[in-house]
């Protein structure tokens, strides 16, 4: 008899073109969908144009512009004429700018229980509510896919979470992903599938487990999935999609690495403080602090339901005079069900500020916080520095707790509306039929040959780079400590993304948040050393997929890191671009490396090729030793290394 499989197995061994189900090896994954984002996408489309793509192999490609909206300049405004040119010319849907944040819009049109999709956004994984293999990765990877090759990536151990019971009232899905942040922190899913199963399922809409899956990114984990019942059905019904469903359940008896329980009627709202999503605590531990903004929104909490509560809770009352209450409508498909289920009227009645549909203050692009004040935010993310002001204090929380905070002005659980407004739990009931709206979803022609891309003058082509040298002799420019984020090193905000497509441009922000003085000190090692290294801790780049936070330190020179771990997109973007990620074997070694030391490479060529283990020579001011490092580089990945990255590699065998 066949070994009963979880649903995470199922969907992996359906899409299985290399390698085999062990964990921690490299496998290789047939992808049906792609998802690409304005932010990352504009690298994505210049790298199809640099691999001669002629037409997307992937069943379904989407271009979605969702993150740079505000147009402070050309240049925003010229990457969508950009993007639509190239989604045309390669095959792709074309979602307009305005028309809604990728993760929830491509849930409800695109979204197939059972198919893979690869995103250019960490987020991607939010479809594995649908019973998806929903992965983010770098950007190059999604071309790669596009461009109809494999996905590779390390299988994943599978973590089952079994949710039973009910949830209290006050208490929604986003408690839940906050618990599991509460107990297994920003690198407790790294390596792992997070799958979900058990009663409890019952009472979580498709939009809700959204909220679950698009937070599994902080964990770190590679993806989260969720079967594919008749609640996934009523969604797609719901769509007018109902013939895309299909089922998916792990078989009786399958079993998982790791197993994990929440009982949901013992959750109690929870808030992640500053400044990592993984700073957990119950709201009533924090409750009481004054805030200056609360905003709703986010492909956090994208659903209907979610306006829905926030407006039923506002409803007839008027926010505190001290506090900005900022609305981002997840899509005008959910802006028009707002405005019909009286949301919107709700929201606006009680003083909320209504912004365009979009990312927006999710990755920094306006809505900074007040100096020295809090921000609490249905969002994602609250790394050092992403809401665009500088030691922001950023709380991340449900749409409950952020409705009763922004009318008291403190931080408020939820609970306590009882008392104070004599409220009980507004009961949502999802409306029997919403309104579809695919307006400003463009198809793509049925050939894009002819079409020539637009393209601004602030988008420059991909900087070439060089294959890995033998000798090194490089300065450590840069020292830091555990989980620093992309935000550290590359930068959010609307002062930095406009130059997502412009590398010279934007590695001048590179690691800014940390260390002024890196471009500077990295120009000059360039110059005088050839390259440079930088020292890290533990779970190195964690966070967004942003392919920048390794094409800008390669651009100034950057050869190697050095690390105690790496959260995998990042590791996989280095890779694809040449930069060697190195693991101290010992990690006692971290310490006796200073900044300001120097780093010798000898007969890397060989060493990278035919051995895990690379021997580094270090000389500080007073001495000079040798420690071992590893790498984690499948066979393939150390042509590409070999190759000085992917795009090499690529055009060495296929152009
Ligand atoms: C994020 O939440 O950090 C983003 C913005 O969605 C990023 C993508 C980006 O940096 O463009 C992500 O999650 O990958």
């Amino acid at each position: 008899m066949e070994k009963p499989l979880n649903a995470a197995q199922k969907l992996i061994q359906s899409h299985l073109l290399e390698g085999s189900m062990t964990p921690g090896k490299e496998i290789g994954l047939k992808i049906d969908q792609a998802l690409l984002q304005d932010a990352t996408g504009t690298m994505v489309q210049l790298e199809l144009e640099a691999m001669g793509l002629k037409k997307a192999k992937t069943e379904v490609a989407v271009q979605y512009v969702d993150h740079n909206l505000l147009q402070t300049d050309f240049k925003n405004a010229d990457d969508h004429l950009f993007l639509q040119t190239a989604a045309a010319r390669f095959g792709m849907w074309f979602s307009r700018p305005g028309n809604g944040v990728s993760h929830p819009v491509h849930m409800e049109r695109f979204g197939i229980p059972g198919k893979s999709l690869l995103g250019s956004d960490s987020h991607t994984p939010a479809a594995g509510s649908l019973g998806m293999l929903a992965i983010g990765t770098g950007g190059l990877d999604v071309a790669a896919a596009i461009a109809g090759e494999p996905y590779y990536v390390k299988m994943p151990e599978i973590m089952g979470v079994k949710l039973t019971g009910r949830l209290p009232d006050w208490v929604s899905a986003k408690d839940i992903i906050l618990e599991m942040l509460r107990r297994y922190d920003v690198k407790g899913g790294v390596g792992k599938i997070i799958e979900y199963y058990g009663d409890g399922l019952k009472q979580l809409s498709a939009m809700d487990r959204h909220v679950i899956a698009n937070m599994g990114a902080e964990l770190g984990a590679t993806t989260t999935v969720f079967p594919s019942d008749e609640i996934t059905r009523e969604f797609l019904r719901s769509q007018k999609r109902e013939d895309d469903w299909v089922e998916l359940k792990a078989d009786e008896g399958a079993e998982y690495d790791h197993h994990a329980e929440i009982v949901l009627d013992e959750l109690v709202p929870l808030i992640a403080t500053p400044s990592s999503p993984g700073n957990v605590v119950p709201v009533s531990e924090v409750s009481g602090k004054e805030i200056s903004q609360v905003v709703i929104g986010s492909s956090a909490n994208p659903g209907l339901r979610d306006f829905w509560i926030a407006g039923a809770i506002v409803s007839g009352k008027t926010v505190d005079s001290e506090v900005s209450f900022d609305v981002n409508p997840t899509s005008r498909q959910i802006i028009q069900n707002m405005i019909k289920n009286r949301a919107f009227a709700n929201l606006i009645q009680a003083g909320a500020r209504f912004h365009q549909s979009g990312c927006m203050g999710c990755i920094g692009m306006g809505q900074a916080p007040a100096s020295g004040t809090i921000s609490l935010r249905t969002m994602p993310r609250n790394f050092p520095d992403r809401s665009g002001t500088k030691d922001d204090q950023v709380y991340l929380c449900s749409p409950e707790t952020a409705a009763a905070s922004a009318l008291t002005g403190k931080i408020t659980d939820p609970r306590e509306l009882e008392s104070l407004f004599d409220m009980s739990y507004p009961k949502y009931e999802a409306p029997e039929e919403i309104i579809i709206n695919t307006e400003m979803l463009v198809a793509p022609p049925d050939s894009g040959k002819e079409i020539s891309l637009k393209k601004g003058p602030n988008i420059q082509s991909l900087p070439e780079f060089e294959k890995l040298l033998d000798e090194y002799d490089l300065p450590v420019i840069l020292k830091m400590g555990d989980n620093i984020s992309t935000d550290e090193i590359l930068k959010a905000g609307a002062e930095v993304l406009p130059y997502r497509s412009n590398i010279p441009e934007i590695s001048k922000y590179a690691f800014i948040v940390v260390d002024e003085g890196y471009h500077e000190k990295a120009l000059q090692a360039k110059n005088s050393k050839g390259g440079h290294v930088v020292v890290a801790g533990e779970n190195y780049a964690q966070g967004s997929s942003r392919e920048h936070a390794a094409i800008a330190p390669r651009y100034l020179g950057q050869v190697a890191v050095l690390a105690k771990s790496y959260a995998r997109i990042a590791w996989q973007n280095m890779v694809n671009f040449g930069i060697l990620p190195l693991h101290f074997k010992d990690h006692a070694d971290y310490e006796r490396i200073p900044e300001g030391a120097n780093i010798i490479l000898s007969d890397m060529r060989k060493q990278v090729q035919e051995q895990n283990e690379i021997t580094v020579k270090v000389e500080t001011e007073d001495q000079s030793f040798t420690i071992q490092t590893k790498h984690q580089l499948s066979p393939r990945q150390r042509e590409m290394i070999l190759n000085g990255g992917y795009i090499n590699t690529f055009k060495k065998e296929k152009v």
